[in-house]
Parts: C-alpha cells; structure tokens; sequence
C-alpha cells in the first residue's frame, strides 16, 4: 500500500469526528453510469429535459421513462467494496456520518445508518397535490406517469436543478461538515451546489480533507490530499489501517 494512503488510515485512527461526502462515483464500481465525465448520463441525455421541475411540467411520461430506466438498472446493482467499507468504518468510528449525493440507496441497502441522503431517493415517490412521501419499489413501472389516489401526478422524491434541498437535510450536512476531525470527498466531481461546499466549509473548520477519485475535480486544488484511484479499492485499504489495533 503507498504511504499516502497509509498516512490516511493512521490518521483517520487519531480522528474523533469523521464525515465522508459521497457522489455517483461510488456507485460506478456497483455499475451505476455517474453524471459527467465520458461515460456520463449528461453525454447521452440533457439535464434541462429530464432533472428540472419544469421538465416535468412538460412532459412527466418521458421524465418517469428516464427514470424507470434507471430504476431498472439500480435494482440490479449490489452494495460494492467502498459501500461496505464505509459501513464498517461507521462502526469503528467514534462519530462518523455518510453524506451522500446519490440517490441509489446503495449505501443503505449495505447497512449504513448515520446517513444523510442530500438529493432524496429514487425508491420515493411524492404526490405533487398532497405533497406526501411513499416508498414504491415496482420494477418496471406498470403505469406510466404513476399517479397517486387522489388523482394527480407522483413524481421521484429527488431533488433536480433550480430545486431548494430539505432544509432538515441541508442543515444536518452543514453541521456534521463543521464538526468533522477528517473529511473524505469520494466519487464526486464537486461542482454540483450545495454539496460541493461541504468539503471547503469542513477545512475552514479545522478539518483535514482527503479527495478520493480517479481524476482531479474542482475542489482538488483546495483539499489535503488527494488519493487518485477507484473508490472500492482505497476504501477497503484504508479501512484495513483503521481496523488495525
Ligand atoms: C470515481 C469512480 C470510482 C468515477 N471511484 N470515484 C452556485 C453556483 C453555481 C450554481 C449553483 C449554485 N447554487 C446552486 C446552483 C445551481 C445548481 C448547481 O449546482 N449547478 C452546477 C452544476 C453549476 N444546484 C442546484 O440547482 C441545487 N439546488 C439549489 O441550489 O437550490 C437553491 C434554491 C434555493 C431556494 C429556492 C430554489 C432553489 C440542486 C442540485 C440538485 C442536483 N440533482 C442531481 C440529480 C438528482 C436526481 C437524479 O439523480 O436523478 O444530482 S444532478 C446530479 O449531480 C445528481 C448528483 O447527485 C449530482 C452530483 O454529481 P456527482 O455525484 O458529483 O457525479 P459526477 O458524475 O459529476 O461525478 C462523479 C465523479 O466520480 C467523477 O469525478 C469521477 O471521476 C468519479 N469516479 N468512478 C471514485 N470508481
């Protein structure tokens, strides 16, 4: 193993607080496409046709078509070896939290708790009348938009462009950022907002921030270290330092 990463797991050994903000990337190694980059969603697809209120609005058949799609996909996929890995390090950690941007449900279906799902569910369905939350797992969807009982138009529970996050949600991010000894970034291009601002309010904090990712994003410049490489591999490395006595 480099002794860059080895630096990571003694010092995540030293750590009281640690909080980790996750992006698609760590679903990729699970075969879930991520957003940008070659391979990305937004090659194929644009994101004003199909993760915007207003690209609903217009047209929800082909909104919920996309969506079915990837539902499909997803439920196809399992927990890979950096999901599992950061379920075990929420056990050794004394306080830790998950912040994740994905809305796969990866991360709990391999057993994490303390977790915050910053852009909703895609397992979530909400009423755009009555505003209520229901889990809906049909795979593939029968009826095309789905509609609840009353009669009007279920869209995902996610959270799209020009949408506010929870304020819940938003608030508890900020504060775990804001008290965290270590900060690891992993999976995620950091651009897109208000996620991509936990990494910098955490190292204004005091924290120390290590970016783990194949390339070089937006925040690599400002982070501690930046350990370059696939997700399922350096989590399991650092975590087998962590566990160490
Ligand atoms: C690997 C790997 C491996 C590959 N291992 N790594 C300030 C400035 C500029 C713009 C804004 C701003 N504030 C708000 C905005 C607008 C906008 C925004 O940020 N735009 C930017 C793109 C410019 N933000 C919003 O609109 C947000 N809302 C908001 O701020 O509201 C304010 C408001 C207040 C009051 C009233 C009204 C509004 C909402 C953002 C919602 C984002 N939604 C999406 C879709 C969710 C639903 C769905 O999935 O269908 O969320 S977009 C998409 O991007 C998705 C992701 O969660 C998000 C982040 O993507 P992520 O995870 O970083 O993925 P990628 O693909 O970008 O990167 C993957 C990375 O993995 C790469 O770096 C790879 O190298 C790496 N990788 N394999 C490790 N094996």
């Amino acid at each position: 193993m480099d002794s860059a990463t080895a630096a990571i797991g003694e010092r995540l050994k030293r750590a009281r607080s640690v909080v980790v903000l996750t992006g698609a990337g760590v679903s990729a190694e699970s075969g879930i496409p991520t957003f940008r980059g070659p391979e990305g969603l937004w090659q194929q697809y644009k994101p004003e046709d199909l993760a915007t209120p207003e690209a609903f609005q217009r047209d929800p058949r082909l909104v919920w078509q996309w969506y079915d799609w990837r539902r499909q996909k997803i439920a196809r996929a399992s927990p890979n070896p950096a999901h599992h890995a950061l379920v075990q390090m929420e056990r050794i950690v004394p306080e830790f939290a998950l912040v994740t941007q994905n809305i796969d449900g990866l991360h709990r279906l391999a057993g994490s708790q303390r977790l915050i799902e910053l852009h909703g569910c895609i397992w979530r369905m909400r009423c755009q009348a009555e505003k209520t939350v229901r889990e809906n797992r049909e795979v593939p969807l029968r009826i095309i938009p789905p509609r609840c009982d009353c009669g009007s138009l279920l869209r995902p529970d996610v959270v799209w462009f020009g949408e506010p996050l929870s304020v819940e949600t938003q608030v508890q991010a900020f504060a775990v950022a804001e008290s965290a000894d270590v900060f690891l970034t992993v999976g995620t291009s950091a651009l897109v907002q208000p996620a991509a601002l936990l990494p910098a309010v955490a190292r204004e904090r005091g924290a120390f921030v290590v970016e783990i990712n194949p390339t070089s994003t937006a925040i690599t410049p400002f982070v501690d270290s930046h350990l370059q490489g696939q997700a399922g591999i350096l989590l399991p490395k650092i975590l087998s330092i962590l566990s160490k006595d």
